[in-house]
């Protein structure tokens, strides 16, 4: 049976456009996914909008719309950014969505019968662009008089509204045993100790005797969100209701149904490291308080930021993903956005770096080889993938490199350590240019055209390799290079790199053509950072 292999995105508020940093997300998935599939896996990969709470209801106030209306358009520019980006997901998820709404009546319910719900009054900080929770130590009051929350830097305010709570105090033990049992459900593993950290406190008290981090899961001072089963006056806080979208993606509540015993745990929730509260601690003990098994894996990748500045719409210097792609094309970027840092850490976005990245390795490097080795075919063999000779151990080294790459690549992806997968799939770049520029077949046209034939076949062969393995990264360019270089379409998955997928002698080939353009310098816009006409949302359909 083909094993499922079930990836999630964080589902995204709708106050704002996307900018880079969601698609960095989206995209991350995407390549997964993509690695998934390609290596037999039944994938089912989940993104979507989270539309409830106070912050989209205030910002569909501002723009003098209902929360519907508000919610339908910010949604579909999302929905349409996934388009943009070339995304593979298989669902898209709304909050708003009736079966999402059953999905959390069903949670509840099950959390009241397990004695996991109380009602209370919340006396304490809110800070409304985290949709977050905070005690008086994780804030400070600034000169301004303004009460921040030190880890975000999100303003607080003072709230006191009768709410339901979850007693997450109740669930440190099982919290930190699970994190004992399952060493690899956090990831990159460097964000263990943190949460562990955290877990070990949730059983502290307030000086008024209250448990200081049982969570209030309801809110009555507002409507925007899904009412509370049985008590119409509360509505659901919006991240209990948001993090059910991973179940309600697989059919909950149908725990029975086929899709969600063979999906549930999902192998991996991917997100940014400012919500890993929310997944690791929250999220694992809701599931278990409602009889669910955790997620196998949360991995929190790292912020994007902009010229040293994190990136936000109040600061105005958020990276249209739309003025990336027109610029440098949709696979440039998406190569580039995989390969700029480490994933996992931090990292700055910079003009520069990406139009290095794209002419270095895209159309200097993998680029240049493929149409200068494939030119050559064109010219000195009719356009035909040649019948190799006798293979030289240099010859067998190159393919041996090759052969051996897939394997890295997988375990590579199996950690979520994309840019080691591309560094992977680059050595094998790497090592064909150096085999051909090595070999020269160039220079033996005339007198040895059978050795020729055999260099340029082995390099075409390799150059295969790196076409599928490259695939999830680059689905449009290496499919054309796949095309060029004669590859059924049939014989693209991660299956047919064997000898026996090779490629066929004496097929046709079509004319080759230039895959990755080389960028100038002058096209880009030397202008500040801020008042640059591709950062912002200037070409965002819809803003
Ligand atoms: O937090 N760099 O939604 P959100 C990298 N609705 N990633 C970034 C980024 C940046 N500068 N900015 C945003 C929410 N992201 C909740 C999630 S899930 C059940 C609910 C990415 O719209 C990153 O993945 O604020 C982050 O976690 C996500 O966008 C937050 O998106």
């Amino acid at each position: 049976m083909t094993k499922s292999y079930y990836i999630t995105t964080p589902i995204y508020y709708v106050n704002a456009p996307p900018h880079l940093g969601s698609a960095y997300t989206t995209l991350a998935c995407d390549v997964i996914a993509r690695f998934k599939r390609l290596d037999g896996f039944d994938v089912t990969f989940l993104t979507g909008t989270d539309e409830h709470g106070k912050k989209v209801a205030d910002s569909a106030k501002e723009e003098g719309l209902t929360p519907e209306a508000f919610t339908d358009k910010y949604s579909q520019i999302f929905r349409d950014l996934t388009k943009a980006l070339n995304i593979s997901n298989d669902d898209f998820i709304r909050t708003t969505e009736e079966r999402h709404h059953k999905a959390c009546e069903a949670m509840w319910n099950k959390l009241e019968e397990n004695n996991q719900i109380y009602l209370g009054v919340y006396k304490g900080w809110y800070a409304k662009s985290d949709e977050a929770y905070y005690t008086d130590d994780e804030v400070e009051v600034r000169a301004d008089n303004k009460v921040i929350c030190k880890a975000s830097g999100k303003e607080c305010v003072w709230e006191e509204e009768p709410c339901y709570f979850f007693p997450l105090s109740k669930w440190k033990d099982r919290l930190l045993q699970f994190f004992d049992e399952k060493p690899d459900f956090i990831f990159p593993r460097s964000r263990r100790e943190e949460v562990i950290n955290m877990a070990k406190a949730l059983d502290e008290k307030k000086p008024t005797g209250e448990p200081k981090y049982d969570i209030p899961i309801s809110r009555s001072k507002f409507k925007w969100g899904i009412p509370v089963p049985g008590h119409p006056d509360h509505v659901m806080y919006v991240w209990i209701d948001a993090l059910a979208n991973y179940i309600t993606g697989v059919g909950y509540p149908d725990v029975e149904s086929e899709s969600f015993k063979n999906k549930w745990p999902a192998d991996v929730h991917m997100i940014g490291k400012d919500i890993l509260k929310f997944h690791t601690i929250y999220w694992p003990a809701f599931l278990m308080a409602a009889n669910l098994e955790p997620p196998k894996r949360v991995f929190a990748h790292g912020w994007w930021t902009n010229e040293g500045q994190k990136m936000s719409k109040s600061l105005g210097n958020t990276i249209s993903p739309y003025d990336l792609i027109q610029t440098y094309g949709l696979d440039q970027t998406r190569f580039f956005l995989m390969r700029a840092f480490p994933f996992g850490k931090d990292g700055d976005f910079s003009e520069k770096a990406i139009f290095e990245r794209v002419n270095t390795c895209l159309a200097n490097g993998l680029g240049n080889l493929a149409l200068r080795s494939l030119t050559m075919l064109q010219k000195s063999f009719d356009g035909k993938m040649p019948v190799p000779d006798d293979l030289t151990s240099n010859d067998q080294k190159q393919l041996e490199k090759m052969h051996g790459l897939v394997d890295d690549v997988r375990k590579s992806i199996d950690k979520q350590a994309i840019h080691s997968a591309l560094d992977e799939i680059w050595d094998g770049v790497s090592a064909t240019s150096k085999y051909f520029t090595n070999q020269s077949p160039w220079k033996l046209a005339e007198t040895d055209p059978k050795r020729m034939g055999t260099i340029l076949y082995v390099t075409a062969e390799s150059l295969r390799h790196i076409a599928v393995l490259a695939q999830p990264f680059m689905p449009d360019s290496m499919n054309k290079m796949l095309d060029q270089l004669g590859a059924p379409s049939d014989k693209r998955t991660i299956a047919s790199l064997t000898w026996e997928g090779a490629l066929k002698p004496d097929t046709a080939l079509p004319l080759p053509t230039v895959i990755f353009p080389r960028y100038e310098m002058k096209e880009l816009v030397p202008q500040e950072p801020k008042k640059r006409a591709r950062v912002g949302n200037s070409r965002m359909p819809g803003f």
